[in-house]
């Protein structure tokens, strides 16, 4: 059995959408950051980072951290969503997740949502970012229908980061490609169930 430590965040939701794609069964271990329980000393522990998520496959005696990594071990012991003929492609989309889409669209949460009016500055940098982000994913999905080609690691690491397009203030019709992506994804079954197994539950957001 796979034990998922995670919380209704991003980085977490990739996870359990990815687990919930391969039908793989697996239990939830709430971790919850809003009340610092990602630094209670059994926690720290598993994660080196004291952030979620984390997996845990006994069958594999594995611990990971690091949701790229984690997703990379799943596709790689499912034999899934990392299409042969479109490796490379598919690893440079989900290398723009874990390098760009996530840590500029993650400061763009802080300094235009959570901590707003605090630094001028950074709001400013870090809307640009976001803009810059959506018109490369823009751009990419012109005339793909998903990051790589096929439905990938890519693409289930990259939607649940633009499911919070409200927090980073972009508009999503002002991409259209990315808005009908996004809205083909939000309807998988895998992703509507995979988007509330930990943390708070709430409607995927639609335009
Ligand atoms: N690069 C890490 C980032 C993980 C991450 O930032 N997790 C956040 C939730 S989305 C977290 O645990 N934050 C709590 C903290 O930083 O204390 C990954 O992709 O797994």
């Amino acid at each position: 059995m796979i034990k998922l430590y995670s919380w209704s965040t991003p980085n977490g939701r990739k996870i359990s959408i990815l687990l919930e794609e391969i039908g793989s069964p697996y239990e939830v271990i709430d971790i919850n950051i809003d009340k610092n329980e990602q630094f209670a000393k059994k926690f720290s522990k598993i994660s080196p980072t004291n952030k979620i998520p984390v997996l845990e496959d006994k069958e594999n005696n594995i611990k990971i951290f690091e949701s790229g990594a984690i997703m990379l071990y799943l596709a790689n012991k499912h034999n899934c969503f990392l299409n042969k003929i479109y490796y490379w492609q598919t690893i440079e989309w989900f290398m723009f997740q874990m390098t760009q889409v996530g840590p500029y669209l993650g400061q763009a949460h802080q300094f235009l949502h959570y901590n707003s009016g605090k630094s001028k500055y950074a709001e400013l940098k870090y809307m640009e970012y976001s803009k810059r982000v959506y018109s490369t994913l823009e751009k990419r999905l012109e005339k793909l229908e998903y990051l790589a080609h096929n439905y990938s690691i890519a693409d289930i690491a990259t939607w649940p980061w633009v499911a919070r397009f409200e927090i980073h203030k972009i508009n999503l019709n002002n991409y259209p490609n990315v808005l009908k992506w996004y809205k083909k994804i939000a309807l998988r079954p895998a992703v509507i169930k995979g988007y509330n197994v930990s943390g708070e539950k709430n409607k995927i957001p639609l335009p």
